[in-house]
């Protein structure tokens, strides 16, 4: 069994709705189990700063997909909430991305993981260390919560995960 580590950010329309399909789409794919997710978070816009805030989460899930196989799930996903791909960077309803796959290294025409940008992102390492605080780069060998950018700011929390378990079951 594989584990994995995606980041899911949105900032469009009802942001909240967004998380919540991506999540129960996750969950309800063959070969997925979802684990858990972190807090969600509203971030200030990194790469094209003219737009509108994010909601960003992470998801731990283990799977029997092979990392192009989960990459294809993703993409699926992004596509039937509706997003649609105009600006790099720019607005959308749903970008899911593959952080860490297991320990792995890859570098593919379609598929770089780690994902080569997440070590300069609060908004991914913030969640992603609020799920696993010991994470450890498989390519630097530096743990993720030492990753200067985790200082930056514009990472708000805006929704904590309800640890009495009540009401949130379904959400993850
Ligand atoms: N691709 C390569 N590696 C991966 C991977 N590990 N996971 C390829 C997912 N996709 C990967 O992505 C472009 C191509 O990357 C895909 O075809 C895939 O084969 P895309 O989703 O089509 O386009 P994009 O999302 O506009 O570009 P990209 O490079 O994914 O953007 P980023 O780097 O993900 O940035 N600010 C805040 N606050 N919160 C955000 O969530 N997100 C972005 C998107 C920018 N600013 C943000 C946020
Ligand atoms: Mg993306």
């Amino acid at each position: 069994m594989n584990t994995a580590f995606l980041s899911v950010g949105t900032n469009m329309g009802d942001r909240e709705t967004y998380l919540r399909s991506a999540i129960t789409s996750l969950r309800a794919t063959e070969g997925i189990e979802l684990i858990e997710r972190s807090s969600i978070y509203e971030t200030a816009p990194v790469g094209v700063t003219d737009q509108a805030d994010f909601l960003n989460i992470v998801v731990r899930l283990t799977t029997t997909l092979a990392p192009l196989e989960l990459l294809a799930v993703c993409q699926r996903i992004e596509q039937e909430l509706g997003r649609e791909r105009t600006i790099r960077w720019g607005p959308r309803t749903a970008d899911l991305d593959i952080l860490l796959y297991n320990d792995d290294a890859i570098e593919s025409e379609t598929l770089s993981v780690p994902h080569p940008r997440m070590r300069e992102r609060a908004f991914v390492l913030i969640p992603l260390t609020e799920l696993a605080p010991e994470c450890t780069d498989p390519v630097t060998g530096r743990q993720f919560r030492d990753e200067p950018a985790i200082q930056e700011g514009g990472v708000v929390l805006w929704g904590a995960i309800e640890k009495d378990g009540t009401g949130d079951e379904e959400f993850v």
